[in-house]
């Protein structure tokens, strides 16, 4: 095989066979071309191109890798409306039984406790003249002159009836009452459906009266009854305005 070099002299060796020189002309035949030369060695890398687009994104591969840690809690929301109201549950099972009352020394000590406080109220409440014993009776006035409806209502919604004296120590205590105030008082007895008889709010007969003289006299026309400051009783209409007066 022909070096690079063999072939510079080749062509060199041509040139000067050649007879005539450059001073002459010279009309020789061309000659027969040489053959292809050999290839060359290869040529250095060139530069880098430029950079291509992206190529598409690739499958996704298959799961792999732990999950991460929860996320951390979010604000808490608004408060939701109120729901329907659930079923009533079943009744429960009865508790143990305990002792009697009358026997459970519990409950004993503290009806003793409670009697003794009750007892020294009381006997503060009288001192001060707010309530009069009187037997089982605690009588009391909040010192307002009603008629005798109102008085009935007052009464009842402190918890308690208008005061009906039952007998002379009942009526001496209501008496001190009027005296205090020195006004008279309804009292809880009222004419029946008989003129000039009257009975007690719950139509029982009266079994102790303490009528004035020429007392009832209202003939049907006077259905209540006052006590005077005297402590008497009168007949009289019952749209007056009298000295409120509870018994409890
Ligand atoms: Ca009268």
């Amino acid at each position: 095989m022909l070096s690079l070099q063999s072939l510079h002299i080749f062509a060199a060796a041509v040139f000067f066979l050649v007879t005539c020189h450059a001073e002459e002309k010279c009309a020789g035949t061309p000659g027969i071309p040489g053959t292809p030369g050999a290839n060359g060695l290869p040529g250095r890398d060139g530069r880098d191109g430029m950079k291509g687009d992206p190529g598409p994104p690739g499958p996704q591969g298959p799961p792999s890798g732990m999950p991460g840690l929860p996320g951390r809690d979010g604000v808490p929301g608004m408060k939701g409306p109120q729901g329907e109201k659930g079923n009533k549950g079943e009744r429960g099972e009865p508790g143990l039984q305990g002792l009697p009352a009358s026997v459970d020394p519990e409950v004993q000590e503290s009806l003793h406790v409670l009697t003794h406080r009750i007892s020294r109220l009381e006997g503060v409440l009288t001192l001060e003249g707010k309530i009069t014993e009187v037997g089982e009776k605690i009588l009391a006035t909040n010192g307002k002159e009603v008629n005798f409806e109102t008085t009935l209502k007052a009464c009842e919604h402190a918890g308690g009836s208008i005061s009906t004296p039952k007998n002379q120590e009942e009526n001496d205590a209501i008496l001190d009452i009027v005296k205090q105030f020195n006004r008279y008082a309804y009292l809880g007895i009222r004419e029946s459906d008989v003129p000039g008889e009257f009975r007690y709010l719950d139509g029982k007969p009266l079994n102790y009266t303490n009528w004035r003289a020429h007392e009832p006299n209202g003939k049907g026309g006077e259905n209540c009854v006052e006590m005077y400051t005297d402590g008497g009783w009168n007949d009289k209409k019952c749209n007056q305005y009298r000295l409120t007066i509870c018994e409890f």
